[in-house]
């Protein structure tokens, strides 16, 4: 449980004191709960925080909506005014269940302590049943502070949320039918096939009938990328080959994914495909919603392709496969190379990823790094690469790595960040530090907000505006080594390319917090 006490919450935390799992205290509520986000992802299992009521909750708000976009199951308890002081403006009042509605898959405001057993379990329920998503549970002062005889249910029912369903017989079949007619299909892997456990079975139908597999920024590692059948993420900033391939295809079977503008901009612009297009989603809401589908199946994606592999045949594609060789094989956008004596945004990425070795999982914020680590990285196996999709939060990945740490102490783990993001969040070195998590933090420092100056040099005619991150000369640049050693971490700036894999071999195999600022050519793009 990782959280943020207060005087509204003050009376669990009386308990929290004694209680038998581990609890973290966040330097910031937004830190707590995209802690709570980074140990749901590594595992599939809900993450749980808590925080006092007002300014605690209003904090928690980004990290409840970063979880939630991306289908994290996760539970946060907010303090609350007590019950006679709701609605009169009381001393750090706000309505959490009122700006949660549209943050979160549900919330609660407990409005007696007989409700709370209840309550608790009904919220896991809805974190971990169906779309997963982040739920809030409110428990004013006086619910806190009351007593009761209440037990934990055994069993949740709940007379308005069903969330399971399976494929009929018929759309199992007409899948399985498709699927054996069609010359050129591809496998579009998002979000939920990872939530769904479903890698291997994508793999396995991958192989059986020769079907290659793109994957959303979500869906990342849920292939593995050295198959000759993998094209890669899709969409914005994704490879040549997955969105050919996509454009290309005379069937897309789009599995866990709910079709952002990032993937419908490039490979869907009309809302529709080429070929046919068929969905399959545990969300109800997501089927033809950004998308026409010609067939949308609501059903748990592990289910369903168990149910439909006895139904597809082997097969061997060649021709499409030779096609889509050809895409894989031409040569990525120059963009990514640096200037002479600068060091290329690639060669970080590689070199983090050689000396982090197979046993390690990367967490990576928002911006140009995020971008480059998708392209960069090798993934190879999910809940490896955690990254907030959906919001796009920076200042995610130092907290969401500690969370990643803590769930995976086996793991090496890696968060990389833009010198901006890196500001929104670093408060949360401290707590590594005092909780001795050996998490890297590597900064991508390019000394600007560099995805919206790239943005602005490509589409507003190189007029920029707002993306410096320093003043006259280089003043408020942060010296993020020197800012590491002060919490007690290491701190190595790396500024010279050939002193880098050196540089980064040595503070990878520290078993202390590091943070490594790397010096990347201000003017290398996505
Ligand atoms: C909380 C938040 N505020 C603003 C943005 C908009 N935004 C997206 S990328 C970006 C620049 C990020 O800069 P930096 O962290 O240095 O990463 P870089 O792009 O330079 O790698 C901004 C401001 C955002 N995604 N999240
Ligand atoms: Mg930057």
């Amino acid at each position: 449980m990782f959280g943020y006490p207060g005087g509204n919450i003050v009376d669990v935390f009386d308990c929290v004191r004694t209680a038998k799992f581990r609890f973290v205290l966040g330097r910031h509520e937004q830190g707590c709960v995209h802690m709570a986000d980074g140990y749901a992802r590594a595992t599939g299992r809900p993450g749980v925080a808590i925080v006092t009521s007002g300014p605690g909750a209003t904090n928690a708000i980004t990290g409840l909506a970063t979880a939630n976009m991306d289908g994290v199951p996760l539970v946060l308890v907010s303090g609350q005014v007590p019950l006679s002081q709701i609605g009169t403006d009381a001393f750090q009042e706000a309505d959490m269940t009122g700006i949660c509605r549209a943050a979160t898959k549900h919330s609660f405001l407990v409005k007696s302590a007989d409700e709370i057993p209840e309550t608790v379990a009904e919220a896991f329920y809805i974190a971990t049943h169906g779309k997963p998503g982040a739920v809030v549970i409110d428990v004013p002062r006086n619910v806190q502070e009351a007593m009761t005889a209440a037990r934990y249910p055994e069993r949740v029912s709940l007379r308005a949320y069903h969330p399971e369903s399976a494929a009929t017989s018929s759309q199992v079949n007409r899948l399985a039918k498709w699927l054996n007619e069609a010359k050129r299909p591809v496998l579009l892997a998002g979000g939920g096939v990872i939530a769904a456990n479903a890698s291997s079975d994508v793999a396995a139908l991958s192989r059986k009938a020769d079907i290659p597999v793109a994957t959303t920024l979500m869906g990342l590692g849920s292939i593995e990328e050295s198959d000759e059948r993998a094209l890669g993420m899709a969409g914005l900033y994704g490879t040549h080959a997955a969105n050919a391939a996509l454009v290309a295809a005379d069937l897309v079977v789009a599995l866990g994914v709910r079709f952002s503008d990032r993937i419908t901009d490039r490979c869907f612009p009309k809302g529709t495909c080429r070929g046919r297009l068929v969905h399959v989603d545990c969300d109800p809401s997501s089927i033809d919603k950004n998308v026409t589908v010609d067939l949308g199946i609501v059903a748990d994606v592990k289910d369903l392709l168990a149910t439909v592999d006895s139904r597809v045949k082997p097969r061997r594609r060649a021709a499409w496969l030779s096609r889509v060789a050809g895409w894989k094989a031409r040569p990525a956008p120059t963009d990514h190379l640096s200037r002479k004596g600068a060091i290329a945004p690639r060669d970080i990425v590689e070199t983090l990823a050689r000396a982090a070795g197979e046993d390690a999982l990367f967490v990576a914020d928002v911006g140009q790094n995020q971008m480059w680590c998708a392209q960069y990285l090798r993934h190879s196996s999910p809940r490896r690469f955690l990254t907030s999709g959906g919001m796009g939060t920076m200042g995610f990945a130092l907290p969401a790595a500690i969370g990643a740490a803590i769930a995976r102490p086996d793991l090496k783990i890696v968060a990389v960040a833009g010198d901006g993001g890196a500001q929104m969040t670093i408060e949360e070195l401290a707590v590594a530090v005092a909780e001795r998590i050996p998490v890297v933090l590597v900064v991508m420092d390019n000394g600007c907000l560099g995805m919206v100056r790239q943005m602005q040099d490509e589409s507003f005619g190189g007029r920029r505006c707002a993306v410096k991150l320093a003043g006259h000369g280089d003043t408020g640049r942060p010296d993020f080594a020197k800012l590491a050693r002060a919490y007690g971490a290491i701190g190595v700036r790396v500024d010279n390319p050939a002193k880098l894999d050196a540089a980064i071999a040595k503070a990878m195999r520290a078993r202390k917090p590091v943070v490594i600022d790397v010096a990347v050519d201000p003017e290398a793009n996505a």
